[in-house]
This record gives C-alpha cells, sequence and structure tokens, in this order.
C-alpha cells in the first residue's frame, strides 16, 4: 500500500501522555488501506447498491448497504441536557512544589505531571449555537491521575444562579429557549429567565456575572475557571481543610464588546473553537495556574456568609489564591465526537485527597452527572469509552450492560470471597485507598434553606462596587438590552425591584435606559421561594448596606488584578488594511515587529491574491472586506500609501472596519496617508479619533517608532474609556 504524502508533524508526536498513549489503541486511519464493511471485508463497489435489473429495485439482501445506512441512521446521540456546545483538548497538568501539607492527593504532589483533558462550553445554546453568546462558560477539566480519575467540573464564574440542585430543572427550564416555540436560541434575553430570576433573588449575584463582561470571554484562553463550590484538601495525616479550586489564565481575562459579540455570532459561529484549535496547532499553546483558597475547618463559620452556599465567593482580598500547579493544553483532538463529545465529566470522580462539602447545589449534583450519561451514552458502561478510561487499573465485581467491553476472568464477580482469595481487594488508606472524610453531621430531617443563605444583594453589590466604571456600563447595557426583550412589564418590573436591593445606581441606570421609573419594592415580597410551610418572613433578604466596599479580584479590566504584569501580544490578531499602491515595505517591517512579539498579522485588501506595493514589491492578500470583518481582529493598522489609502476611503466596507473597530475600542495604528482613513471613519459624537486612547499614528510612512507603540497598546487588549465618552449609558 502507498505511503501517506509528507506526513504531517503534529503535535501528537511532540506531546505524549500515558492517556495519548492509552488512546493509540483506539485510532484508526484509512490512508493507504482498502475500504472495507465494519466486519472487515473489502468492499468492491460503494457506489451502486444490490438490484434486481439495471433499473430494478433494491435487494433486501445488500448488506453492504444495509449496513451503512443503519450506521447513518443511528450517528446522533441526545445532545448535553446543558452544556452542549464544547471544545475539548489535550495537555497535562504539571504541580509546584509544597502541596503535601494540604491533600495526599498523588497528582498535586511536587512535579508530578498528569495528562489532562479539559472541556469548554457554553450552558444554554445547543450543539450548533454559536461559541459567542452571552452566557457561562464551562471549565471542565480530567486529570488522568495515577489514583484514578479527578474530574473538576466548573465554569468561568465564581459563583452559582441558586442554591440548591433541587432548583436546577427550573433554572434550566427558564434560561434554555422557551419550549412553546423553541425561542430563544442561546440567550437569556426572553421573559422566562427573567421570571425566573426575578422570583428567585438568589440568582441576583450571578446574574450580574452573566451580564457582565465575563460572559464573552474574547478567547476561551482568556478567562479564568473556578471550582464554585467548597471542596476539602485532606493531607496525609487526616487533616482536612475547605477549598475552592481557581484557575488562572496565563494570558489574563479578556472580553470582547457585547455588539461586537452578535456580529462574530454571523460572521464566525466557530470563533473561539477556532481560536484554541488553531493556538495548538500553532504551539502557542494555553496556560492556566490552578490555586486553591484555603479555609481552616475551625473558620468555617467566620465570614458573613455560608462556605456552604455558593451563590457566595470568598473575596481573594480576605483569602488569597495559593498556587498548586499549571495546567498546559498542547494537542488537539483527533476526533471530536470520539473525545470532545463522548467525554463524560463527574464531580463524584476524586481521588484520595480531595472531598466534598455539604454544598446542596454540590450534593445534588453528585447524583445527576452519572445519572445522566446513561441516556446520553447509552449505558452504564460509559466510563469504558476511551477518552473516559482511568488509566489506573479498574478491578471490580460490576458487570455486563450494554457494549460491555472489558473481558472480566473468572468464576467470581462478587465480595467477599473465598473463591477467589477475596480478590480484588479493598484499599487501606496506607494502600491508597480512599475513605470520605470523619464529618460528625446530625440534624433532623428538614426541607429548609438555612438562614445562613439568606443575604442575596450584599455580594451583588460588592461584584458591582468592584467593577470599573466602563465594566459597570456594560452591565447596564446588557441588562436594558436582555430586559428589552422582555416582553410582560411586570417581569420588567420586577427585575427592576430586585436589582433596587443591590444598587440605587444600578437601577436607576437600567431603569432609565427602559424608559421607565425606578419601581417602589414595597409591598413587592423578595423573600426567597420557600416551601410551603416555611417561615416566609424569617427568610426575607435585605437589601445590600451602602458600605460593602470591593474585591480586587473581581474586575477584568485592563488594569484589574487579574492582568497585572501581564503584557504579552502572543496570539492577537492584527489586520493590516491595505491595498494596491501600498507602502509594502513599512507593512513588511511592522508585520515582523508584531510577529516578533508571537502576534499574527494578516493583510486586509479589497481583493484577494496580491497587493502591489508603491514601490513595486507584491504582498499575498489573507482576506478581503467581504470574507472577513473587524470584529474577528484585535487591532487594526492602516498601512500609508497615497494611492491605496485613496481607495479604501472610497469602499465603504474598509471605513466601517475601521469605524467598528474604533467603536469597540480596539488599538488602531495607522501611518502616512494611512492616517486619512482614519478620520473618514470618525462617527456622530465620538471623540477626535486621532487622539484618543490607544490610538497610535505616525506621519511619517516608516513604522519604525510607531510599532512599539501600537505592541504597547496591543498588550492592553481595550481602550473602554472611549465607550464611557462617545455612548455613555
Ligand atoms: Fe452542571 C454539565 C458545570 C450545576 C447537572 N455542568 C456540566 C458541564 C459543566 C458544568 C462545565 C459540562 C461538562 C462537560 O463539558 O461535559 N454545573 C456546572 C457548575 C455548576 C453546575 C459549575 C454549579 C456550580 N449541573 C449543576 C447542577 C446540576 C447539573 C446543580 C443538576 C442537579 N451539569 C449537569 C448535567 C450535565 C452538566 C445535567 C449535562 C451534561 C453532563 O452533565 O454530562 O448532569
Amino acid at each position: 500500500m502507498s505511503k501517506k504524502p509528507t506526513a504531517k508533524k503534529t503535535h501528537e508526536d511532540a506531546v505524549s501522555t500515558a492517556k495519548t498513549d492509552e488512546l493509540a489503541q483506539n485510532r484508526e486511519d484509512g490512508y493507504g488501506q482498502f475500504l472495507t464493511t465494519n466486519q472487515g471485508l473489502r468492499i468492491n463497489d460503494d457506489q451502486n447498491s444490490l438490484k434486481a435489473g439495471e433499473r430494478g429495485p433494491t435487494l433486501l439482501e445488500d448488506f453492504i448497504l444495509r449496513e451503512k445506512i443503519t450506521h447513518f441512521d443511528h450517528e446522533r446521540i441526545p445532545e448535553r441536557v446543558v452544556h452542549a456546545r464544547g471544545v475539548a483538548a489535550h495537555g497535562y497538568f504539571e504541580a509546584y512544589g509544597n502541596n503535601a501539607n494540604l491533600s495526599r492527593a498523588d497528582f498535586l504532589q511536587a512535579g508530578v505531571q498528569t495528562p489532562v483533558f479539559t472541556r469548554f462550553s457554553t450552558v444554554a445554546g445547543s450543539r450548533g449555537s454559536s461559541d459567542m453568546a452571552r452566557d457561562v462558560r464551562g471549565f471542565a477539566v480530567k486529570f488522568y491521575t495515577q489514583e484514578g480519575v479527578f474530574d473538576l467540573v466548573g465554569n468561568n464564574i465564581p459563583v452559582f444562579f441558586i442554591q440548591d440542585a433541587i432548583k436546577f430543572p427550573d433554572f434550566i427550564h427558564a434560561v434554555k429557549p422557551e419550549p412553546h416555540n423553541e425561542i430563544p436560541q442561546a440567550a437569556s434575553a426572553h421573559d422566562t429567565f427573567y421570571d425566573f430570576i426575578s422570583t428567585n433573588p438568589e440568582s441576583m449575584h450571578m446574574l450580574l456575572w452573566a451580564m457582565s463582561d465575563r460572559a464573552l470571554p474574547r478567547s476561551l484562553r482568556m478567562m479564568e475557571g473556578f471550582g464554585v463550590h467548597t471542596f476539602r484538601l485532606i493531607n496525609t495525616e487526616g487533616k482536612s481543610r475547605f477549598v475552592k479550586f481557581h484557575w488562572k489564565p496565563k494570558l489574563g481575562a479578556h472580553a470582547v464588546a457585547w455588539e461586537e459579540a452578535q456580529q462574530i455570532s454571523g460572521k464566525d459561529p466557530d470563533f473561539h473553537r477556532r481560536d484554541l484549535w488553531n493556538c495548538i496547532e500553532m504551539g502557542a499553546y494555553p496556560e492556566w495556574e490552578l490555586g486553591v483558597q484555603v479555609v481552616e475547618e475551625e473558620d468555617e463559620r467566620k465570614f458573613d456568609f455560608d462556605i456552604l452556599d455558593s451563590t457566595k465567593l470568598i473575596p481573594e482580598d480576605l483569602v488569597p489564591v495559593q498556587m498548586l500547579g499549571k495546567m498546559v493544553l498542547n494537542r488537539n483532538v483527533d476526533n471530536y465526537f470520539a473525545e470532545t463529545e463522548q467525554v463524560a465529566f463527574h464531580l463524584g470522580h476524586v481521588v484520595p485527597g480531595i472531598d466534598f462539602s455539604n454544598d446542596p447545589l454540590l450534593q445534588g449534583r453528585l447524583f445527576s452527572y452519572t445519572d445522566t450519561q446513561l441516556t446520553r451514552l447509552g449505558g452504564p458502561n460509559f466510563h469504558e469509552i476511551p477518552i473516559n478510561r482511568s488509566i489506573a487499573p479498574i478491578h471490580n465485581g460490576q458487570r455486563d450492560g450494554h457494549m460491555r467491553q472489558t473481558i472480566n476472568k473468572g468464576q467470581v464477580a462478587y465480595g467477599p470471597n473465598l473463591l477467589n482469595d477475596n480478590f480484588p481487594k479493598q484499599a487501606k488508606l496506607s494502600e491508597g485507598g480512599f475513605n470520605s472524610v470523619h464529618e460528625r453531621v446530625e440534624g433532623h430531617k428538614i426541607r429548609l434553606r438555612s438562614k445562613s443563605f439568606v443575604d442575596h444583594y450584599s455580594q451583588a453589590k460588592l461584584f458591582w462596587n468592584s467593577q470599573s466604571d466602563a465594566e459597570k456600563m456594560h452591565i447596564v447595557k446588557a441588562l436594558r438590552f436582555d430586559l428589552s426583550h422582555v416582553q410582560k412589564e411586570f417581569v420588567r418590573t420586577r427585575t427592576l425591584v430586585q436589582l433596587s436591593q443591590i444598587d440605587s445606581e444600578l437601577v436607576r441606570r437600567v431603569a432609565e435606559g427602559l424608559g421607565v421609573a425606578v419601581p417602589s419594592a414595597e409591598g413587592v415580597q423578595l423573600n426567597l421561594q420557600v416551601g410551603a410551610d416555611a417561615d416566609a418572613a424569617s427568610l426575607q433578604s435585605k437589601p445590600a448596606a451602602g458600605n460593602i466596599g470591593k474585591d480586587s479580584a473581581l474586575s477584568m479590566a485592563p488594569t484589574a488584578k487579574i492582568n497585572q504584569g501581564k503584557t504579552s501580544i502572543k496570539t492577537r490578531h492584527v489586520a493590516v488594511l491595505a491595498t494596491d499602491g501600498a507602502n509594502v515595505a513599512a507593512i513588511g517591517d511592522l508585520m515582523k515587529a508584531l510577529m516578533d512579539q508571537g502576534a499574527q498579522a494578516a493583510i486586509v485588501a479589497t481583493h484577494l491574491g496580491t497587493i502591489k506595493g508603491s514601490d513595486g514589491k507584491e504582498l499575498l492578500v489573507d482576506g478581503t472586506f467581504h470574507s472577513t470583518a473587524s470584529v474577528l481582529y484585535d487591532a487594526v493598522y492602516v498601512a500609508g500609501g497615497e494611492a491605496s489609502v485613496a481607495v479604501l476611503k472610497q469602499n465603504a466596507d474598509a471605513v466601517r472596519f475601521v469605524n467598528e473597530a474604533f467603536r469597540h475600542c480596539k488599538p488602531i495604528a495607522a501611518s502616512g496617508a494611512g492616517i486619512e482613513l482614519l478620520k473618514a471613519a470618525a462617527y456622530p459624537g465620538a471623540e477626535d479619533i486621532l487622539n484618543a486612547d490607544g490610538v497610535v499614528t505616525s506621519l511619517d510612512a516608516q513604522v519604525g517608532g510607531l510599532a512599539p507603540q501600537f505592541i504597547t497598546a496591543i498588550a492592553q487588549h481595550r481602550f473602554w474609556g472611549r465607550e464611557l465618552k462617545a455612548m455613555p449609558a
């Protein structure tokens, strides 16, 4: 058989982990092979079914046709009930030193490298929806440790909408498309969502996060991750401590503008998955540090919120995050369905040294994740699917079920037994056995929310207070957008009443955009949705106090803590606008300067092929004003060259390209005649484009002095202050 032409060196060659090697036995590559049936029979004709005569009916005998069509008929499985749209990649986690004191988990010990598979997702949209929906992002990491699989199934937002898992189906039914007409797709801007939100004040904290820039990440590589619940870490001495898990992205945390997100959904619904895929293919591997906030058991009740309540976070200014190790994603999947779609996460996949808290949301999740796989993946053997297989050996008495792969030998499938010398045997703690934390628990069976869960507004206010002016404006605009799509006035009004409990400025600004006065909270019940016989009055949440202060970890403004010291422009996309007659030499210099810093530059012109420079030199064009758009780039450079700029100024798409980049607060550079295109792109009410923050120009057609300034501007990501001046909310 012939050999594959230039076998592409994949990252798989460079990156081998225990899991990658283990997956190899399931890989298939038909290159150079004969076409066969699923039974290995070589097929002679796959283009024509077996018929009775040239023009006659197809024969039932045609087992080749039947096998092919039958498999096709059954190749879809149910999408995830939530987090249906996702993308994943392989990589590794490497622990730093000094974690032994916190946890006995092997994968957290100094220098240990553990293969991981990480899936990012949106929550509400279906599998074919857009990456850029305003939504929470799932951040689920499967660690294939030597002691079994550990799954950290978190989000990019540290709190949740509800406190008790029993409300999850209600919440999801409210946020998903409405059941009568299945509208809207992947959006919170509709009546049922706000009907739920406004009658469940515990949702108000997360509502603000979901309306903030956190819900519009520029890249999955540029967002934080959170385990959300309080977990426990337990060390070899059996000492247990409460922890909150955090993922901190090496590239900082950045967002796009809401208008931009909506446009990206049309121009490239795969924006995030493409970005992740391409960066891994290029070798620009995304990295996060894993950290924990640690709370000693004796300090469990020292906060003015309950650490078992998932609608609350522990401010990092109170308890800083200590780093345990780093995760690098360095290999794309070979097959989306086999890996990304079939991966099954579960909070209950833990290893010795990690345990749960009594958070009622966490406790309910412990049931849901295995249960859902039974429908989604078709039975109880989903742990045998290659992507889910543990690299630690599996021995137990579980047998049979749909699609069982393991061939369990022997007569015995129970324990204790004498026939097999009592194997497989239970492992002592010293032999790596898992043992639930020895927590003393006693109480009455009771269906009631703890009073310690009742304050719903203080942390919402803390979040609001901690945002920069631009971020506050984004929240206000997002709420105006969403509530403008709500049809029922009383749902809007009730939501405003809820917002009024958080902050008077917030509600005033939102109400202003809706063209209504701030409604009075008088007479409106703001309490939890309590059980029928519960004492509602005792569960009434109070409006947030005035002096809650701020937490430095909650903002993701360019100057915020999460972005401090992150000056790299690696993997940023820069559009270079030019056409025939451009100053090609200057373009070359600028592109080199950007690429030396790890950014990517693409020439966008009026036509594909090449552009001819003023000096006769040619440059290959990457995209046209029709095929691409400014929303797909982080920054724009308008090249000099009289003839080129004269054409671009007359081209509405080129003008709009710069206009949008400016509106979306992106860094913009122009040299020589290129400055004229900037002037043409100014919009009514905007500040002087040439003197705006993040706009760098040089009258000189050469780019020598311009490049370093432009690079500094790109590192800042966005200049949101422009919006505050031009389009205040
Ligand atoms: Fe969940 C999927 C994260 C609450 C029930 N959840 C799912 C995924 C993530 C989260 C990232 C996608 C995993 C993947 O990529 O396959 N979920 C969270 C977080 C929560 C949360 C951070 C709150 C802190 N979830 C939650 C509750 C329940 C569920 C309270 C049910 C009681 N979640 C599910 C599920 C899913 C799921 C139905 C759908 C697909 C799956 O599990 O495998 O079981």
